[in-house]
């Protein structure tokens, strides 16, 4: 287990204004591939064309593919120590915000309470009516799924080029900005608006810790970098035994 300083302890146990921001590599350990270690989702499939408006415009069939097939993996997998260790410590501490690029549902199955900015692989939005609904249908009965209305359904996650939502990445930016311990967990830290979440925190005064099993562009900037999975990491510095 790394070594955790006592400053990090005492924020923890403290749990005033705790941040949490998780990306892939916490689901890693669930079974879920993250995007760019191997056997990555992207490592197979360009990114452009199916994690995009004009990919999903020219081919919704295949993008229809991919999520589909990311839907039956995903729904495979349960949660792990490291989300059900998060769960916890939210509900010891009301006050913490976990914000999470993940569209895999997991920490929600965990009993969280997520700012889902990237969206989610279980909801689909009809693009006529506005409408969005969960859609937890393994596997879905036609590809491309099709709404009532007969409009091409779409999955409710943020692609490249599109904007986050602004509810969601509305308080993500203002827990950021109120943070006193801002944990970066499982990601890595490329993809933004999100990755600028530590650095707004950071800047504000933040202690920032980076649990990773890599180095990464943020762990520079970071005051504690614990090396190790987040699934063997987080029960012991959230002091939660893995119920
Ligand atoms: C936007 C959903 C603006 C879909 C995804 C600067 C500012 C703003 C935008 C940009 C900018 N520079 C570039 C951009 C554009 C772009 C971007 O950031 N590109 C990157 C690649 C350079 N951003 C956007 O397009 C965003 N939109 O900015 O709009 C705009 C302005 C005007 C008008 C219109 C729009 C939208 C970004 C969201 C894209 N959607 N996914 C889907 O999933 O299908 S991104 C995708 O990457 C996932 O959401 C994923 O969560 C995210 C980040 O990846 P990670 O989660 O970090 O996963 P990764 O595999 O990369 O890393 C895993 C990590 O875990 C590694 O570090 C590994 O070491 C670690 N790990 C592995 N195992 C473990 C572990 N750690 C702990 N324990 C383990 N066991």
């Amino acid at each position: 287990m790394a070594s955790v300083s006592a400053r990090l302890r005492d924020l923890v146990a403290r749990g005033r204004n705790v941040v949490a921001l998780t990306g892939a590599g916490i689901s890693a350990e669930s079974g879920v591939p993250t995007f760019r270690g191997k056997d990555g989702f992207w490592e197979k499939e360009s990114i452009e064309d199916l994690a995009s408006p004009r990919g999903f415009r020219r081919d919704p069939r295949r993008v229809w593919s991919w999520y589909d097939a990311r839907r039956r993996q995903i729904a495979a997998c349960s949660p792990n120590a490291g989300h059900r260790a998060l769960a916890a410590y939210q509900a010891q501490h009301p006050g913490t915000t976990l914000v999470t690029q993940n569209v895999d549902a997991l920490h929600r199955r965990a009993g969280s309470r997520p700012l889902e900015i990237h969206g989610c692989l279980f909801r689909v939005r009809c693009p006529r009516e506005g409408v969005t609904r969960e859609d937890l249908r393994v596997p879905l009965p036609e590809i491309p799924p099709v709404c009532g209305c007969g409009a091409t359904l779409r999955p409710d996650v943020v692609w490249f080029g599109e904007l986050l939502p602004e509810k969601e990445m509305g308080e993500a930016m203002e827990a950021a900005r109120r943070a006193e311990l801002f944990l970066v967990i499982g990601t890595s830290s490329l993809v933004y608006p999100a990755a600028s979440l530590p650095e707004i925190a950071r800047g504000r005064g933040a202690y920032l810790a980076e649990i990773n099993v890599e180095e990464t562009p943020l762990s520079a900037l970071a005051d504690e970098v614990l090396t190790g999975p987040a699934a063997e990491v987080l029960p012991g510095l959230l002091g939660i035994g893995d119920p």
